[in-house]
């Protein structure tokens, strides 16, 4: 692998290469990260880097487009076949530009959107204000009942009868429950406001049927084939056929220039795969993994936000045992366990302290791990937890890390 590279560019070879040696021995859980096939890489280092185009299959810009129109024309129906839309827009670069480009699409600056607080587990571009979609928009923003510590849908409907918003948005990053699509549909219509749903967390999931679709329900869904799709690294579109030309106008030339041709290949073959038997199979043991995991760290004495979780993430409360988002993470990172700092409902620590950490187990279970596996890295976490300032012990741990590690190969044949 990169042989080209090692000759011309040692320097930026060493730095890849220590990367792969990081994902080869750790354990990897940020939720929103999974290990792609082979055939994603493949496809993203193929020759279709080479080719600049912009527009749509038989609205062109650029000459030479007939295979590429044959491509993105692949990519766009097998996203609408896997996921029953009846349009679908493979081009944006990001999540945050699909959900860019909704916006330009169906609202005007100034107008106001309704979307959940990014501390109780939105996401930047659903209004905070750090973000382009807060700073343009009016932004007003729900959160979590403060006992269930789910999504308080009483204050969406008290919110949109108050604010009236052009768009209501539904979706997260670090929501480990269901969202109930339908009932925030109905309240989004009585508002006279269009209903979007960011799937980019679960969008995976979905497509295996093992999580809601939100499909059915929304005007417009945004999501990555990213994260629980474990493919292409880029955004796409689903939506009505009403909203077709408005949303694809939006993304192109409203949001984006030319189109990343290697990354679409990417996705048409994200979609297909997303469709088998076998990606199924991965679906459904991350979410026993999860389940498997939120137990075993539960009997340690670590509280799960919510009691548990639905689908590929916890959100772990670490007040219980005396610690805070940012010591557990650093030790974590420290015995070769990856997962991110978190607020958690109502927290009082500071966003670059928090008091809980995300846990995601796609990465881990489409590398093999099982529940098993997830007992003894529950147990590998207890230790950390317990010895946050023993560096000999957490030593001992990343070397245990390393041997769970080990029992999964990252890629057969390339290590
Ligand atoms: N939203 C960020 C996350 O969930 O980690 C990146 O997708």
């Amino acid at each position: 692998m990169l042989d080209n590279l090692k000759n011309s560019d040692a320097v930026l070879h060493k730095y890849i290469e220590e990367e792969m040696e990081r994902q080869k021995s750790g354990i990897e859980m940020i939720a929103s990260e999974s290990f792609v096939p082979m055939e994603i890489m493949e496809i993203q280092g193929s020759i279709l880097t080479n080719k600049t185009m912009e527009g749509f299959p038989g609205r062109r810009y650029h000459a030479g487009h007939e295979a590429i129109d044959k491509i993105e024309t692949l990519g766009i129906e097998r996203a609408k076949e896997l996921y029953g839309a009846d349009h679908a827009n493979i081009q944006p670069h990001s999540g945050s530009q699909a959900n860019q480009s909704v916006y330009a699409a169906l609202i005007k600056p100034g107008d106001t959107i309704l979307g959940m607080k990014l501390d109780h587990g939105g996401h930047l571009t659903h209004g905070s204000s750090v973000n382009f979609s807060g700073k343009i928009y009016n932004s007003v923003s729900y959160g979590l009942n403060s006992e269930t510590e789910t999504i308080d849908y009483d204050e969406i409907e008290r919110l949109a009868k108050m604010h009236s918003p052009k768009i209501i948005i539904a979706g997260a990053s670090s929501y480990p429950r269901f969202i109930d699509y339908e009932r925030i549909s109905k309240i989004a219509h009585e508002a006279g406001a269009y209903f979007l749903v960011d799937m980019a967390h679960v969008a995976g999931l979905v497509a295996a049927g093992v999580h809601p679709s939100p499909v059915p329900y929304a005007d417009v869904v945004t999501g990555t084939t990213t994260k629980t799709l474990a493919g292409a690294r880029g955004g796409f579109i689903l939506c009505k056929n009403e909203l077709a030309r408005k949303i694809d106008s939006a993304v192109f030339p409203g949001v984006q220039g030319s189109m990343h041709m290697h990354i679409m290949g990417a996705k048409a073959f994200t979609f297909k795969r997303a469709g088998t038997k076998e990606y199924r199979e991965i679906m459904e043991q991350v979410v026993k993994n999860a389940k498997a995991l939120a137990k075993h760290l539960e009997g340690f004495g670590f509280r799960m936000v919510t009691g548990g979780t639905d689908n590929h993430l916890l959100l772990v409360d670490l007040r219980p045992k005396g610690l805070t988002g940012k010591q557990f993470d650093l030790a974590l990172e420290s015995a070769g366990i990856t997962v991110n700092k978190n607020m958690i409902p109502n927290d009082p620590e500071k966003p670059m302290v928090t008091s809980g950490v995300r846990i995601g187990v796609t990465a881990m279970t489409i590398k093999g791990a099982k529940e098993e596996d997830m007992a003894e890295i529950a147990g590998l976490m207890n230790r950390v937890a317990e010895n946050i300032d023993n560096e000999e012990a957490i030593k001992d741990v990343k070397e245990e890390a390393v041997k769970i590690s080990s029992r999964f190969p990252l890629y057969k044949g390339m290590l």
